[in-house]
């Protein structure tokens, strides 16, 4: 399976071909704009968030909603337009790059002057056709009973002090909260700290956490570097913007701690088969699901532009300007989270039609549970 996405943030639309999802896999489209929605929300969304109502349509790839195995394309049309493909625009040429933006790496990497034509791509919009490409992955994925949630660990400064038990646990607890946090009385002072971002100017970052619960053991292979389970997530969640670090499990932390006081020994039963009473792995050992949840941990710096914004440089005249004050978000963690799950979702089908077969969900639902009958009790 793989994918490709096409769009510009003020373009027309966002678009995403899927080649090589199985046929025979029904897909509710409510559930994808269910999952967009979750994607704008989220306290310290920007003003597009209120501009755009994020809807998908789905252009080819089903029959009457089930997948015909062909390559499916959506399309997420974009409300704010302001770039056209074909006529000339209104816009002012942006000079002065946002420092920890792609702006001036950009700027210089295409010899452009004007820096809106990289930042139109380079937006973080671009994510949300990808979270209609994790719908329709965990649309898949939820036929063998494996879910996906997030939940905040961090903002700022500020950490949540619970852990969840479960996925349904984080799914329940985060139904009604403003950021996606297990923890009510943390997230009001996250809640606090964005406030206080805000009306300095200034923007934050945070930590989130995914959990894949029902992974069955031997998603992901050793047999080569890009086919390692860890790569692909680790890949897969480096790639979305802002996000400077990620971690496997007790990730950073194993290296603090002792072989014995952190590996997961492994325990059978007749009724659980083979299973871990820790899960400091993360569900992953030697780039193969092991059959406990699947976690990865993330880091997304502050967002890049600033409403009280730091020293750059005119493009033009190299003269020492203030980077310029274009709308954004002040915190999109939350989000962060959503986009997070859409790329585990899609780390995990590969894996998933790497191991069980790719052509239709009949044949794959056999392979599925044959093995899990053959193999793992
Ligand atoms: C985003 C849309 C963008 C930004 C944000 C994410 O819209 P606009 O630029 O029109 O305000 O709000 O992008 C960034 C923060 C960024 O740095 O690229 C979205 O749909 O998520």
């Amino acid at each position: 399976m793989r994918f490709l996405t096409s769009g510009e943030s003020h373009g027309q639309a966002l678009v995403a071909i899927l080649e090589g999802f199985p046929k025979g896999v029904k897909i509710d489209q409510d559930l994808i704009n269910k999952e967009l929605l979750r994607r704008q929300s989220g306290f310290g969304r920007g003003a597009r968030m209120g501009i755009e109502k994020d809807r998908v349509e789905v252009l080819s790839g089903l029959r009457n909603k089930v997948t015909l195995g062909s390559p499916i394309c959506v399309m997420v049309k974009n409300k704010d337009q302001k770039i056209f493909p074909q006529s000339p625009d209104s816009l002012e040429q942006i000079v002065i790059p946002r420092p920890a933006h792609a702006d001036l790496a950009g700027a210089l990497k295409y010899q452009e002057q004007d820096i809106r034509n990289i930042l139109e791509r380079a937006s973080a919009r671009e994510t949300a056709i990808r979270v209609c490409l994790g719908s329709i992955c965990k649309q898949f994925l939820v036929q063998f009973k494996i879910r996906i949630a997030s939940f905040v660990v961090s903002i700022g400064n500020v950490t949540s002090k619970k852990k969840p038990k479960n996925t349904a646990d984080i799914v329940t607890q985060t139904k009604q909260s403003a950021l996606g946090c297990l923890d009510a009385a943390q997230e009001q002072l996250m809640v606090k700290a964005i406030t206080k971002a805000q009306k300095e100017g200034d923007t934050l970052g945070g930590i989130v956490e995914v959990w894949a619960e029902f992974v069955p053991p031997g998603l992901g292979s050793f047999m080569h570097s890009d086919q390692r389970l860890d790569a692909k997530l680790a890949g897969y969640i480096m790639s979305m913007p802002a996000v400077k670090g990620v971690e496997i499990g007790l990730g950073f932390d194993y290296a603090r701690s002792t072989g014995r006081a952190s590996h997961d020994a492994i325990y059978y039963t007749a009724r659980k088969g083979f299973y871990r009473k820790t899960n400091s792995s993360g569900g992953v050992e030697g780039g193969v699901s092991n059959g406990e949840p699947v976690v990865v941990r993330f880091a997304l710096k502050p967002i890049a532009t600033l409403q009280k914004p730091l020293d750059s440089i005119h493009l033009k005249n190299r003269s020492t300007r203030k980077a310029p004050q274009i709308r954004s978000d002040v915190c999109a963690v939350q989000a962060a989270g959503v986009i997070a799950e859409s790329m585990v979702a899609i780390a995990l089908t590969e894996c998933f039609l790497d191991k069980f077969g790719k052509d239709c969900l009949k044949e794959i639902k056999k392979a599925y549970q044959w093995y899990l009958k053959s193999f793992c009790r």
